[in-house]
This record gives C-alpha cells, structure tokens and sequence, in this order.
C-alpha cells in the first residue's frame, strides 16, 4: 500500500498527474450519478458541464462527497494535514453533444496565494478517450510556469478559452479513469479534453484542495475545512448547511450528523 503510494507522488512529481483507480465505493459512485442527473433537472438553465461552485453552498450532498475522507487522504501526502476545499465543479459531458475543455493550465485562473493546490478528478463514468476522458502533456508542470491564455468563443467549449501558443500534442497522454477512480493533477500541469460524441455520458467532478495556508485572494463561493486547521486570518469556512429533504438530494446517513 505504502509502495502504491510512493509511486503516485513520483508519478505525479515527474509528470503532473497520477491515475487511482477505486477510490470510492460503487454506492456512493452510483449516488454522484444520481446527483448529475438531479442537478440537470434542477438547472435546466445551464449546461451540465457547467455545475459549478456556487451552487454547493446549499447542498448537504455535495460537500458531503467533497470532504469524504478517502479524498482527503489522496490529497494529505502533497498539501499536508490541513485541507480545505476551495473549488468544485461538475464537468458532466452528456452523450452526442459533450463539450470539450480546451488546453488550459489551471493556475492560469484561480486566485490563490501562494499557488498551493492539488486537484482530485472524480470519475462518476468510466472516462475514457471514446467518451472525451481528459488528455495531459506530461511533465508540461516542470519549466515554463503559467502561458498566455486567450478567449476563445468561437467554438463550444466548457472554458471558452484556451492556451493562446502551439501546445505540443504529439506527446498528449488519454487519462483513463474507472468510475469511483481520480486522477490527481498539478496547477501548472498543460491538460484539456475532447467533445464527448459517443452515446455514453461521462460525468466527472473537479475538486480543488488547497492547505489552510493557501490565501484565496478574491470574494466568491466559499470555501470549506475538510481536515485538520483553519489558520487564523486565512480564509474563513462557513458552517456546513443543514439536510432538508424534499430541498436537497438525498443521500444515505442525510438524516444524521453533520446534516441534521
Ligand atoms: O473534465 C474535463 O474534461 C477537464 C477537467 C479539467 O480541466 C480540470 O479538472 O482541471
């Protein structure tokens, strides 16, 4: 186990990401599908590779899924003890007509101070390169750090902006990833994904973990302490909300602590 481990922090040391297959249970798995399919009901407004943070700050489930420990431990060798999470996003591609995600560096778009964060990539589907799982250029992280990004509206695309200079595909790596696996990857890791054309949807949801030294530098949806300690004068982490059903997704252990 200890040996399994060392090898995802080298892999991820040298190229950027990492690949863990089984990392939650096939019930919860099957619960975060459920929540997609909840949330695109819900939200005929936007797209469901658009399910972004905001909408977690009233939903028991969600950050119930984010905080769930076999997360956080993935996360604890590279940022340390204490965690929080700082962003969350569904990127839930639906068969035929799956927008792709363009190459991009995440650190190119988040205000954190200092540009300490890991992101966990939550397989809700098989992800794979028929469904339009993601593509990285390894060991893009090392050397030049943030490149120029530009809009992009021309096309659809989840981001709808991409690296404005020639990324060099000839070495783009698929990211297969099992449902209730992650894939793990550095904020300056060059990495995207293709249109999902095929009849399988595949869903996934990006979560951000930073340490509780990590300043996020500007208002927005907040953050939340998933282990360990809040340093004071860093962030805040609001309380977590409270399960009403008939208003939230329902989820197994909803109707106990924390949620009640
Ligand atoms: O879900 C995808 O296709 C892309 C994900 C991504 O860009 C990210 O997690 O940073």
């Amino acid at each position: 186990m200890q040996e399994v481990r060392q090898q995802h922090e080298q892999q991820y040391e040298e190229n950027g990401y990492a690949i863990i297959p089984d990392v939650i249970d096939p019930a919860l798995t099957e619960e975060m599908r459920g929540h997609i399919a909840w949330l695109t009901e819900r939200h005929p407004e936007l797209r469901p590779e658009q399910f972004h943070h905001r909408l977690i700050v009233d939903d028991p489930f969600w950050i119930r899924l984010c905080t769930d420990p076999r997360l956080i431990d993935v996360v604890e060798p590279f940022i340390g003890p204490d965690v929080a999470l700082f962003a969350a996003h569904y990127i839930a591609k639906p068969p035929r007509i799956g927008q792709p995600v363009l190459w991009h560096q995440d650190g190119h778009y988040w205000p954190l101070e200092p540009m300490e964060v890991i992101t966990i990539w939550l397989a809700a589907d098989d992800s794979t390169p028929e469904n339009g799982s993601m593509r990285v250029i390894p060991g893009s992280h090392k050397g030049q750090r943030i490149r120029e990004h530009a809009s992009n509206t021309r096309e659809p695309n989840v981001l709808r902006s991409e690296i404005a200079s020639t990324v060099e595909e000839n070495d783009a790596v698929d990211v297969v990833v099992p449902a209730g696996g992650v894939s793990i990857h550095d904020p300056f890791l060059v990495h995207g994904s293709l249109a999902n054309t095929s009849d399988k949807p595949r869903g996934g949801l990006t979560l951000r973990y930073i340490p509780t030294t990590t300043r996020i530098t500007c208002d927005g949806a907040p953050a939340y302490l998933c282990r360990g300690n809040a340093v004071p004068g860093v962030n805040t982490y609001p309380a977590l909300p409270r399960y009403r059903a008939g208003e939230h997704y329902p989820f197994a252990g909803c109707d106990a602590p924390p949620w009640v």
